[in-house]
This record gives C-alpha cells, sequence and structure tokens, in this order.
C-alpha cells in the first residue's frame, strides 16, 4: 500500500469510529430550520451535507482544512526558485489534513507522472468530435470514455466488499487527476494549435507540466498555474459542481462518472464558465468603447447598459460569500508583482473599483464583490493564452483535487445515497394556508 494511501486509511478508520457515534447519540438533533424561500431559492445555506476538504466562510472565504489561501502559500511546499505552492500539497493535505514534507509532495508527482498515460480511445473520441464542441463538453466526454479503466467499477462487477470502497475510489482518484493534464492538453492543442501536440516532461511537477505540455515554457506562467491549480481546487461542498459530483458519487457511480457530473455543472455561465464570460465580457466592452485603457466613466456606461439589456456582471456576485473573494485577491497580488503594466489587468482592476457601488444600487444583489473569476481570464491572456472558450477546463482541472478527495472521504465514511425531499406547489398552497 502507498504512503499516502496508508495515511488515509488509518485517518478514515479512526473518523468513521468517531462519527458513527457521534450520530448514535446525537442523530435526532436538530441542525437548522428551513424556510420556504431556501425551498424556492435554491437551498441557500440549508446545512446538509459532510464536506472534509474545505470550509467557505462568507466574510472570511475559503479555508481548505483550515487554512486561508495566504497561509497555504506560506505552508505548503514549492518548487526550487517559485514562490507558489505545488498543488500536489493541497491534495495531500485535504485528502490526510496533514501539511506534507518535500519528500511526500515529490513523491506525489511522480506518482502521477506514473499513472498519467491516456487509453488510445479516449484521444480516438476526442479526435473524432467536430471542432465546434465546447472544451468542456470535450473534456466531460474524455472523462466519462476512461471510466472503461475505472478500479472501482471492475471490482463492483466482482463482488466488492462495502468495507473496500475506499480502496477502490482512491485508485480511480490518483489516476484521474493523474490523467486531466494530459487530456486538457490535448484538448487545447489540438482545437488551437493544428494538433501538435507537446510530450510531457517527466521532470516537471504536476502544474508545471501542464503548463508545459499546454506550450508555455515561461517559469512565470508555471508558477501561475500552480497558484491557479491550488486556489480553484476547492469551495467546501454545496457548490454546483462539488455537490453534483458528490450526488452522482453517492449512487456509487465511479470517480469518472460523478467527476464528469461536476465537470458538466462547471460548464455552466452561473459557474465556472463564468471566467470564459468576464474576458469575453472585457473584450466586448474594449471593442465597443474603442480602446483597451477605458476610463472609469466609460466602464460605467457600458456596465449599466449590460444590466439594461437584463444580464449580469460576470464574475461578480456570489452564493456565499459576502466580502471580495480571497481567489480573486491572491491573483490580484499576483499581477501586482509581475504584471502592473498590462491594460488587460487594469481593465479588471477599474471594473473592481466601478462594478460594486452599481450593483449595490440595484438594491437585489447580495454580494456585489468579484470572485474568482473576474480576475483568472486577463492574466491569461497576459501571457498569450487567448483561447476563452478554454478557461474553464483549467478550472476543472484544479476541481479534481477537491471534489475527488472528497469523494475519498464520503467511500471511507460510507455516506449513503443523497435524497432530499421536494414538494409540490400544491403542497406548498397547503402549507400557507395551514
Ligand atoms: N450581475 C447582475 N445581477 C446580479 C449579479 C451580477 N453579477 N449577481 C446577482 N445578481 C442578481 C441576481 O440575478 C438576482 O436577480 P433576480 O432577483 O432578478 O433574479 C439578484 O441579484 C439576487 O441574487 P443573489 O442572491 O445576490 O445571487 P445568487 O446567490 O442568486 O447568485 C451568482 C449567485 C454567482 C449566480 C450571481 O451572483 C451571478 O449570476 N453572478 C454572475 C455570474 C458569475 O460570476 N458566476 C461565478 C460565481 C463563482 C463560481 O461559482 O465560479
Amino acid at each position: 500500500m502507498d504512503i499516502l494511501k496508508e495515511k488515509f486509511k488509518n485517518k478514515a478508520l479512526n473518523i468513521f469510529k468517531e462519527y458513527r457515534q457521534i450520530l448514535k447519540e446525537f442523530g435526532d438533533k436538530k441542525v437548522d430550520e428551513v424556510k420556504l424561500a431556501q425551498v424556492f431559492g435554491g437551498m441557500r445555506g440549508v446545512k446538509s451535507m459532510i464536506w472534509e476538504t474545505s470550509h467557505l466562510d462568507p466574510i472570511e472565504g475559503i479555508r481548505f482544512r483550515g487554512h486561508s489561501i495566504p497561509e497555504l502559500q506560506k505552508v505548503l511546499p514549492k518548487r526550487e526558485g517559485d514562490d507558489q505552492p505545488l498543488p500536489e500539497g493541497l491534495f495531500w493535505l485535504m485528502l490526510v489534513d496533514e501539511i506534507p514534507s518535500h519528500e511526500e509532495v515529490n513523491w506525489l508527482s511522480d506518482e502521477w507522472e506514473k499513472r498519467a498515460n491516456i487509453p488510445d480511445h479516449t484521444i480516438a473520441v476526442l479526435d473524432a468530435l467536430p471542432d465546434h464542441t465546447h472544451p468542456m463538453s470535450q473534456l466531460s466526454a474524455a472523462v466519462v470514455s476512461m471510466e472503461s479503466e475505472s478500479v472501482f467499477s471492475g471490482r463492483y462487477a466482482e463482488g466488492m466488499s462495502k468495507t473496500d470502497y475506499w480502496d477502490a475510489t482512491y485508485e480511480d482518484t490518483m489516476n484521474l487527476i493523474a490523467k486531466l493534464p494530459r487530456v486538457a492538453a490535448y484538448i487545447y492543442r489540438k482545437m488551437y494549435h493544428d494538433n501538435d501536440h507537446i510530450s510531457p516532461d517527466h521532470s516537471l511537477d504536476w502544474a508545471g507540466n501542464f503548463a508545459h505540455m499546454l506550450g508555455f515554457r515561461d517559469d512565470q506562467f508555471k508558477s501561475l498555474m500552480r497558484l491557479y491549480l491550488t486556489i480553484h481546487a476547492d469551495h467546501e461542498g454545496g457548490n454546483a459542481s462539488a455537490h453534483t459530483t458528490h450526488l452522482v458519487g453517492s449512487t456509487l457511480s465511479s470517480a469518472y462518472m460523478s467527476f464528469a457530473g461536476g465537470m458538466n455543472s462547471l460548464a455552466g455561465p452561473l459557474h465556472g464558465l463564468a471566467n470564459q464570460e468576464v474576458i469575453k465580457f472585457i473584450f466586448e466592452m474594449i471593442e465597443e468603447l474603442g480602446t483597451d485603457d477605458p476610463s472609469s466613466e466609460q466602464i460605467a456606461q457600458f456596465v449599466r447598459k449590460t444590466l439594461d439589456e437584463g444580464k449580469v456582471i460576470p464574475g461578480y456576485g456570489h452564493a456565499v460569500l459576502r466580502q471580495p473573494d480571497p481567489r480573486f485577491t491572491a491573483q490580484r497580488i499576483f499581477a501586482e508583482k509581475y504584471l502592473k503594466d498590462s491594460n488587460i489587468v487594469n481593465v479588471v482592476w477599474k471594473l473592481f473599483e466601478v462594478v460594486p457601488p452599481i450593483l449595490k444600487s440595484l438594491g437585489k444583489v447580495k454580494n456585489p464583490w468579484p470572485n474568482v473569476d473576474a480576475h483568472s481570464g486577463a492574466i491569461l491572456v497576459h501571457y498569450g493564452l487567448k483561447e476563452y472558450s478554454y478557461y474553464t477546463v483549467l478550472f476543472g482541472v484544479s476541481r479534481a483535487l477537491g471534489v475527488l478527495s472528497a469523494l475519498c472521504w464520503s467511500r471511507a465514511l460510507g455516506f449513503p445515497l443523497e435524497r432530499p425531499k421536494s414538494v409540490t406547489l400544491q403542497w406548498v398552497r397547503e402549507f400557507v394556508k395551514s
């Protein structure tokens, strides 16, 4: 058994016993009251799921196993010469609640590299898709096609015991995360670089190698990828991509099917696709205004016009957060260090000044502040990754770290099939009368 799996097994066994005892003693205790507004309102705030890997506070933002993003930037192992954390370290932390050593993250980089080959039929599936297929549809199709390799599905068909579900899910998780950069880079080079693919560099880490296979040689871009793939990894369990992965996984679908479900949900414009929508919005504004250095007044006018047309301002607002997203701030700090003179980055910063007061003035937007998607595109454009339809794939590769480590926990703790209760409008009519 590998070192990480052994650690996970020991942790999970203890926590399994602890939570069963808690349930036995306190299972009837009420945790929440649900209001009718929440029944109609997308279940906002209803406490209904266990998610060990991260926790989201409306004011403070995300904490991964108790660590904020600036703390992660300090405590997680880094590659020599870089000041951003390795996403391998975050995966380790989320899975076993320990900050790994340099040796441990190096082991994980090597382990993922060993598991990274993608099946020929997945390449054939991607090649068969027409060019106008959105990159997120391609990612989803590729992940579903790799289900044929699922250790969990194979062992389940042979009659695996319940007590081994976590083991097979761990194997699928490690294999799938290892393969995602290859799949994602293949989609990018196929779509935007005439199928001119780049072989992996086995000496690089998971994120650095992904940047390399996309075709970016710049060390700063590799550093950006390490930051990007760290901060997008998890946002507690209720967000749409995490919750979808969890829901599909609760049926004992494999990690591949569960993650593909999560990706289909990330592909919506109110969720992960917002990163492409933000840069599209900025490009349209630049084109309409005829300048890539618009004044605040010009930006305000464009924002108001967008709202008058009945559209949302992408990259702003959040279902939980009530302050600027620390993931936005982390990217801003990176950009302040390296990209101060970039016009497109400056537009993002001006939007940050202009948009919140306008959204506040509408009187209905609960969070007028930028979310993670408000910043990422401008930095990518600066480094030459301008094909914005691809941006959500980057988000998806990162999200795998959180939702799949959480899936390992769900299997280890033996969580049941998810099955909340729905009601009809007739039920509501009778309920309000009573
Ligand atoms: N621009 C314009 N209107 C907005 C808005 C925005 N950025 N954010 C919220 N609103 C509106 C809502 O559309 C809603 O209007 P109606 O009552 O007319 O339907 C009203 O304000 C209240 O919404 P809310 O309670 O503040 O926000 P929700 O929790 O319902 O939705 C979110 C959250 C993210 C979907 C929403 O803020 C939004 O659409 N933002 C733009 C898209 C975006 O950036 N999504 C990415 C989120 C991060 C991620 O998941 O990746």
